[in-house]
């Protein structure tokens, strides 16, 4: 078999595919008002595989009901915090006994190596919605001693109150990580949510579905509609009984998003583009730095939002630090998904292959030299060279754009002043990594750079417990952690005159 052959389905996928035009309402599968569709494509192949429904008003708007009937009637707020978390478990031990299924599904719609999926993304999905369900009965609020009031005079308390409706749109780079990395702090703090998971890749968030009912939840908790952004996506954002957006997607439609959503005054958190550079000191073990490098841009074929996208090696080590990572691009060639010996994929869909190759282009006519890559590969699916470039400016939109594939920019630099400098000269904020054995130079680098998450000697290393977000037009708010639970909150403030 070429690389690019994509092998034959599994039944259980077959049949996930075959029913995947429905929409999962109040613990249901419905059929849409309407008959509009859109089409699943397999990216290894580029073969029309099955269609999704593309969500009307209508059926958004039931979602919605549905979700807001479950949040009023108290059937999830008021349930016992152990039974929520029970719920939460549940979901993610369902996911667990089906992860072959998931990954296979994963593999399909997206494009990543089912390897990958299954030893990477179902895992941190799973694990995602296990950390979570702890603060269902771990939510607290701070109660201070009001300042003003006389002492004794007055009982004050701080309320921490799930916000109601949220709404959770996903992007479709890793599409069941980032449903439940939404659906799981939601669920924890005590939400009803509608999930609309990006049209390319709605597969394994239908698959949720039926795992929703099974795991407990009561109906209308969790309601899933898949559909176009500026549609289905677009009514979430306006929609008058939906309080919270979570979305993650492009700086571009977060932009979007945030002033659709300022009419109605909803709770906006906001996960964003990235540009994030891979900083390599003078004394970094450079086999680990570029093999690292490498899998910070080349992992999920740069389709990540921290993908380490700019890469700053200092003069003295430059040459080597390419020379690693050249050495590394084979290991990264991409393979159709669901190939055992892949490690990369093709990009997710015809207008991500034509963008991240347009930037290429763009990056070669700007000045930019190919030391790496910087072609396509098959004759059909959307697979693309590990690419390096070089010799580019700063202002180049390769340098300043999140090209969002897997192509990578590399730059010199002379000292830590300079590199910080270059580092921070982005729109973006989210990740850096930077490489070194000197202590010293990385927490002071790391005090300086600009960014939601600093690494150290390491790349895209993601926890649920580590605040996940980004500065500048990266983002608004955080993810994971407390704080990715309290984004789901609101406080009130009781005071009592005794
Ligand atoms: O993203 P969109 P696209 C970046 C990356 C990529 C580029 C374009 O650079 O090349 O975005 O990808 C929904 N109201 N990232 O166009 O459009 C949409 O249906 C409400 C970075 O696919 O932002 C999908 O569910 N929703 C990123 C989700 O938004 C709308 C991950 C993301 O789609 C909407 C993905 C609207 N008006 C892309 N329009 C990351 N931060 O990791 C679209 N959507």
């Amino acid at each position: 078999l070429s690389p690019f052959t994509q092998r034959d389905y599994s039944d259980a996928a077959k049949r996930a595919i075959a029913r995947a035009p429905a929409l999962f309402i109040d613990n249901a599968w419905v059929a849409s008002t309407h008959g509009a569709t859109i089409p699943i494509i397999d990216p290894s192949n580029a073969r029309e595989i099955g269609r999704f429904v593309d969500a009307s008003d209508a059926d958004v708007d039931r979602a919605v009901a549905a979700a807001r009937r479950a949040f009023d009637d108290g059937r999830w707020t008021t349930l016992r915090p152990l039974d929520r978390e029970r719920c939460i478990h549940r979901l993610a031990d369902l996911i667990e006994a089906h992860a072959d299924e998931f990954s296979e599904l994963e593999a399909i719609d997206n494009g990543m190596p089912k390897g990958m999926a299954a030893a990477a993304d179902i895992p941190s999905a799973i694990d995602m919605l296990r950390y979570m369900a702890g603060w269902a009965t771990k939510i607290s609020s701070e109660t201070t001693l009001p300042a003003s009031l006389p002492v004794g005079a007055y009982h004050a308390y701080v309320r921490r109150e799930a916000v109601g409706v949220a709404a959770l749109i996903a992007p479709w780079n890793f599409p069941l990580v980032m449903a439940t990395l939404k659906i799981a702090p939601a669920l924890a703090a005590g939400c009803t949510v509608v999930l609309k998971p990006a049209e390319q890749t709605s597969l394994t968030a239908l698959r949720l579905g039926d795992l929703i009912a099974e795991a407990g939840f009561p109906a209308g908790v969790v309601n899933i509609v898949t559909g176009n952004g500026h549609t289905a996506g677009a009514r979430l954002t306006t929609h008058p009984d939906v309080d919270k957006i979570a979305f993650t997607g492009s700086t571009e439609i977060g932009k979007v998003i945030n002033r659709a959503a300022t009419d109605t005054l909803k709770h906006v958190t906001l996960e964003l583009g990235g540009k994030s550079p891979v900083v390599i000191l003078p004394d970094a073990d450079l086999e680990a730095a570029g093999a690292g490098a490498a899998g910070a841009i080349f992992f999920n074929a740069g389709q990540i939002c921290v993908a380490g996208s700019r890469i700053y090696a200092h003069r003295d080590v430059f040459d080597r630090v390419l020379e690693q990572v050249s050495e590394q691009a084979a290991f990264w060639s991409p393979r159709a998904s669901l190939d055992p010996a892949g490690h990369m994929g093709p990009v997710v869909s015809q207008d991500q292959f034509e963008r991240v190759m347009a930037y290429i282009d763009d990056g070669k006519k700007a000045g930019a030299s190919v030391a790496i890559g910087g072609g396509s590969l098959g004759s059909e699916g959307y697979y693309i060279e590990p690419t390096v470039l070089v010799d580019v400016k700063p202002q180049m939109r390769v340098v300043q754009e999140e090209i969002f594939g897997p192509v990578v920019v590399a730059q010199r630099f002379d000292d830590l002043d300079e590199v910080a400098r270059q580092a921070n000269d982005s729109a973006f904020g989210l990740g850096a990594s930077i490489w070194t054995k000197d202590l010293s130079a990385m927490h002071r680098l790391a005090g300086k750079i600009k960014a939601g998450t600093v690494w150290g000697n390491c790349h895209s290393v993601i926890d649920p417990a580590m605040p996940f977000g980004g500065y500048k037009q990266s983002g608004l708010g955080r993810e994971h952690g407390r704080p990715g639970v309290e984004a789901y909150t609101e406080l009130k403030s009781v005071i009592v005159q005794l």
